[in-house]
């Protein structure tokens, strides 16, 4: 079983005016001490998004894991250390045939029958949300609140990633309310690392 950190940062490249503001950015996140980021980028080619993957790559080190949206052969090409997928991306069983044993696996579910049907997959954490209401995703499902945070916690043995609206002011209660990780994007895109900083101590 994995260990998740606390504090999983998801850099969004459609939340970045430009590829620099995206590094600026994480450099600022990995200069807080965040130690697990996603690169997720729904809109560009293969070629730029492999560019950029190797650009945070490099800027991250060894020290940081570094998760792939979607895209498992780019997480391999990328050196990063493992993949997220959601319900409509390849099944964590494809998933595993290109990533192999080792790398971090991450599922979006979205309901009680979701976390289930996950459980039983190789998945390493299972991403629950969206637990508040989210702008960051376009459709997003049905916002499913504290209890479904409770709900997930008592279905899954698996560490539990909380998404969906989660800031410095209620990360806490979704910790509290069986989360093992909370996952990011709008309330650390502002002084990124000033908040970072804030996330991990109201987490730590
Ligand atoms: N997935 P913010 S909610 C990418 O419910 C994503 O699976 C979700 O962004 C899910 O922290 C979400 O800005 C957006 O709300 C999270």
């Amino acid at each position: 079983m994995i260990t998740i950190p606390r504090l999983y940062a998801i850099a969004d490249v459609s939340c970045y005016c430009n590829a620099e503001t995206l590094f600026a950015t994480v450099g600022e996140l990995l200069a807080a001490g965040l130690t697990l980021i996603q690169y997720r980028n729904k809109s560009g080619n293969a070629r730029e998004m492999l560019d950029e993957a190797r650009e945070l790559k490099r800027l991250a080190g060894n020290s940081v894991k570094l998760i792939m949206n979607d895209r498992a052969d780019l997480c391999l090409a990328a050196g990063f250390d493992g993949v997220h997928v959601g319900q409509d991306d390849l099944s964590p069983k494809a998933v595993r045939k290109v990533i192999g044993d080792q790398l971090w696996l991450g599922v979006s579910t979205h309901n009680p029958e979701q976390v289930t049907e996950a459980n039983q997959t190789t998945a390493d954490y299972i991403a629950i949300g969206p637990v508040f209401a989210t702008t960051s995703k376009p459709n997003p499902d049905p916002v499913i609140g504290l209890e479904g945070v409770r709900q997930a916690r008592a279905l899954t043995h698996k560490p539990l990633v909380s998404i969906g609206g989660i800031t410095r002011a209620n990360c806490r209660l979704v910790i509290d309310a069986g989360a093992d990780s909370v996952a990011v994007i709008s309330d650390l895109l502002r002084d990124a690392r000033q908040s970072a900083e804030e996330f991990l101590r109201i987490l730590g």
